[in-house]
């Protein structure tokens, strides 16, 4: 035991465990796996054995709110210490959402950030919890930091916490804890001070002031109410009921905090119940750094989101000197791409998760990046931002003054349509899901020109990157099949289910002709779903029907 300015430091022998590898966004399990003894303890001790620049360090803290926030961050508090960290920034009620840590990351130098949640994953007792490392840089540790903690997590020998009090979290102020200082911060003013660089926020507030446009966010009682209050209610002024389900609640309220149609029930209801119904509907994830934008009846698919943004975001403030390039990642559409030809820019193909986007921006080779998975987000930060976008799309139709459907089918006009989909297959049987894969994998170099009720194969192959800026090989990324009229199939695992495997096949098709852009996208994309459906045997290997969710 060493005594650090009257604090006790105390060594525990841990458990180890063989279950703590980060997916596609950090370690996430079952809360009852997290309530097991040490095991929060051991992660958290192998993140200070690898980040040893958090020894005298600033570290940021919060998370999405959900149930084990709190009880995590009181540990974690104590772990820092402990470790010799210099000092903690951590939000007001454990909250602060993904976007938030990655901006003070940046904002205050820290040495790295600890976000606590599961994303999209419903959470309470039963649900999800999750944790996730972020770097200096203010974006998510690289794979070969989440190696070497996943390393360290198998043969730890104990850990170190010191013998304190827990601190009130439920307002803002200072203390010690031993050496370390900690502080109680707001959890939205120096993001929504971010917000206000980067956008028009004048132009916005006349919008709604003047009963132009009425919005309605839905927060999904995750993170982002605390956000979306002060930025769209206090300091831009949208209609009063701009709001719903913004309180946090521990559970979500029930549900599942992942902003598409199929969770964002009450919110497309009230954008599509006729006259009266607000212009303009956003909603975003557990720990806001997703966004889905929806007109009156209308739905944005977010590949084309990130086309749009690309398009247009010299016509926004933050923007205005014009983009030096975008990514986005293999199963987010070509829309992106045919922007990218057109402005002249590089336009890059990376693996899921923003991981990868991370040297790009900091190269200064991208200023946008996005994915199919609701995600969005510029070099203002090294996360996906879900607030972002939506006053992305906000000082977007001040500028312009159209409705979403008029930006959207302008766009389409202009660069073509592609028409997407995504299928998930949840839970299934991990053997059935590693074999299923393994049996595209084993065929993906000889189906180059089969073709499929008329659709020819020019390429197919299981996705490698070699990142531009550090060469680090990333393999095994996902199948994919392009077709000679520049359609195109992905299929790929998960990274961020708790429960068996989860298959994603992405399916896509490029349509120039404007007349025939209002086919519901189910229809038009009938025959490649089909085509998937037989490469990969997905209905007989899955024991399915049907996907799960259809985004
Ligand atoms: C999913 C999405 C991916 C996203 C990741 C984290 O990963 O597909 O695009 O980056 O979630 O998002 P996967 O491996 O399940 O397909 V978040 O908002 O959940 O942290
Ligand atoms: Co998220």
């Amino acid at each position: 035991m060493i005594l650090n300015n009257k604090m006790k430091i105390i060594n525990i022998a841990t458990t180890t465990f063989d279950d703590q590898k980060p997916g596609t966004s950090g370690l996430r399990k079952k809360v009852n796996v997290f309530q097991q003894s040490h095991y929060l303890e051991n992660f958290v001790q192998s993140i200070f054995n690898v980040a040893t620049e958090l020894k005298g360090g600033l570290l940021i803290l919060g998370g999405d709110g959900r149930y084990y926030n709190a009880h995590a961050i009181q540990i974690i508090l104590k772990m820092a210490a402990a470790n010799g960290v210099k000092q903690v920034m951590v939000g007001e009620n454990g909250l602060l959402s993904t976007p938030a840590v990655s901006c003070l990351i940046r904002k205050y130098k820290a040495a790295g950030g600890i976000v606590l949640s599961a994303s999209h994953n419903p959470g309470g007792v039963n649900g999800d919890f999750g944790i996730k490392f972020n770097i200096a840089n203010g974006g998510p540790a690289p794979t070969s930091f989440t190696d070497a903690t996943y390393e360290i997590s198998k043969r730890l020998a104990e850990y170190q916490i010191a013998d304190a009090d827990d601190i009130p979290l439920d307002r803002q102020h200072s203390c010690q804890m031993g050496e370390m200082k900690i502080d109680v911060i707001d959890s939205v003013s120096d993001y929504a001070d971010l917000m206000e660089q980067l956008f028009d926020f004048n132009k916005i507030r006349t919008m709604f002031t003047s009963g132009w446009l009425e919005m309605c966010f839905d927060a999904m009682h995750a993170v982002t109410g605390p956000y979306a209050r002060e930025i769209f209610s206090k300091r831009l002024s949208a209609n009063v009921d701009a709001l719903i389900n913004s309180i946090p609640l521990e559970d979500f309220g029930g549900g599942h905090p992942d902003p598409n149609l199929a969770h964002a029930k009450e919110l497309v209801s009230r954008l599509n119940s006729g006259p009266g119904a607000p212009g303009f509907g956003a909603a975003s994830d557990g720990d806001g750094d997703r966004n889905m934008i929806i007109g009156q009846n209308f739905f944005v698919n977010p590949s084309d989101s990130l086309a749009i943004m690309t398009a247009n975001a010299h016509l926004l403030p933050g923007y205005k000197q014009g983009i030096c390039g975008v990514a986005r990642s293999l199963p987010t559409s070509r829309a992106v791409d045919k922007v990218a030809e057109v402005l002249g820019i590089d336009c890059y193909e990376t693996p899921t998760g923003w991981k990868y986007f991370g040297n790009l921006l900091d190269d200064k080779r991208i200023t946008l990046c996005g994915e199919e998975s609701f995600g969005s987000g510029s070099d203002h930060i090294r996360e996906k931002d879900g607030i972002w976008a939506v006053l992305f799309w906000l000082n977007l139709i001040a500028v312009k003054q159209q409705s979403v459907e008029e930006i959207t089918r302008e766009h389409w006009k202009k660069y073509g349509r592609h028409y997407y989909t995504r299928h998930d297959y949840e839970a299934i049987d991990s053997d059935a899901a590693e074999a299923l894969m393994q049996n595209l994998r084993d065929q993906s170099n000889s189906l180059a020109e089969n073709e499929y009720s008329g659709y020819k194969v020019l390429l197919s192959d299981d996705f490698s990157y070699t990142d531009p800026v550090d060469n680090s090989i990333t393999e095994n990324q996902g199948i994919r099949i392009l077709f000679d009229d520049e359609s195109r199939i992905v299929f790929r695992l998960s990274g961020t289910g708790t429960e068996g495997a989860t298959l994603r096949v992405y399916i896509e098709k490029y349509e120039t002709d404007a007349s025939q852009h209002n086919l519901p996208v189910q229809t038009a994309l009938t025959e490649l779903i089909d085509i998937a459906n037989s490469i990969a045997e997905i209905k007989s290997r899955c024991n399915r029907d049907q996907p799960d969710v259809i985004t």
